[in-house]
């Protein structure tokens, strides 16, 4: 059974590496983008995760940051979530790295979280670049700083680099990991794809997690399918 082969081979493992992306928080009812029922099947990236996006109307992009703010604040952590936190705690050296910005794993507990793509908790002025995180409901769109200036997002759209360090801390988590797991991402966003490639070029043991299969599925070692919040806990 292809499960227990990758279960030897995670029990086995001194160093794991994660990568997650939308579909481990489906289950925890978050839209994903690209699968059904996802963001970018009815609104255009372009109108709403970009930088040129938020410049042209601001008010239009924080609507969409809000709702999904207010989604996500009643969001819990499922038993994918929850898995991946109790694994840290099993090897000595375990890195996460989510493309999420829902903050979900830090709520399950897990610790060496890298955020590729930012953090929706998280406000910043697009005049004096100072951040404050702030869960509560916004009653005025735009949100404005102290100084004035317009609060963003503290999330990497489209065309922006990502925080610094992250991608160098993730290229070493990964190069270095005997497993990596990539969990509930459709890895069509990089540079955050690329790991995965990567990861197979260095000789590291790559167990994907995903209903569907995805432009690597055939180049990883295991290709378990199925939901994470299932899949994950019977892996672990
Ligand atoms: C950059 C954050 C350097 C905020 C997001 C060509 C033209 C233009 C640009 C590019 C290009 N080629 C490459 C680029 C660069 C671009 C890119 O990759 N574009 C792609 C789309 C072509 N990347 C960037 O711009 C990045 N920055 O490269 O900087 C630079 C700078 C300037 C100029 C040049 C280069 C920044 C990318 C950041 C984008 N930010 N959003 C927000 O969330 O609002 S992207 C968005 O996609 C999400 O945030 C998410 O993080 C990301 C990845 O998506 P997934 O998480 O994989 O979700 P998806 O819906 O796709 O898939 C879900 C999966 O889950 C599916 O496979 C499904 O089967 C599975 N699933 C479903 N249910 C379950 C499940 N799995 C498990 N269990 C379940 N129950
Ligand atoms: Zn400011």
């Amino acid at each position: 059974m292809k499960i227990k082969q990758a279960r030897d081979a995670v029990r086995a493992a001194k160093s794991i590496a994660v990568l997650t992306g939308a579909g481990v928080s489906a289950e925890s009812g978050i839209p994903t983008f690209r699968s059904n029922g996802g963001y970018w099947k009815t609104h255009r990236f372009e109108d709403l995760a970009t930088p040129e996006a938020f410049k042209r109307d601001p008010k239009f992009v924080w609507e969409f940051y809000e709702e999904r703010r207010r989604s996500m604040a009643a969001a819990k952590p499922n038993a994918g979530h929850v898995a991946l936190a109790e694994l840290e705690w099993r090897v000595p050296t375990f890195t996460l790295a989510t493309q999420n910005i829902d903050g979900l794993h830090d709520a399950a507990g897990s610790r060496n979280v890298i955020k590729l793509h930012g953090d929706i908790w998280v406000l910043r002025c697009v005049a004096c670049g100072r951040e404050r995180e702030d869960r509560s409901r916004l009653e005025v769109l735009p949100p404005r700083c102290g100084c004035g200036g317009m609060l963003r997002p503290g999330v990497v759209w489209f065309g922006e680099m990502l925080p610094d360090g992250a991608m160098t801390r993730s290229t070493e988590a990964v190069v270095t990991a005997d497993v990596f797991l990539v969990v509930g991402t459709s890895a069509r966003v990089f540079p955050a794809a690329g790991l995965i490639p990567l990861a197979v070029q260095s000789g590291v043991t790559v167990v994907e997690i995903n209903p569907e299969a995805t432009d690597f599925s055939s180049e990883v070692n295991y290709m378990l399918k199925g939901p994470a919040a299932e899949i994950l806990p019977a892996l672990l």
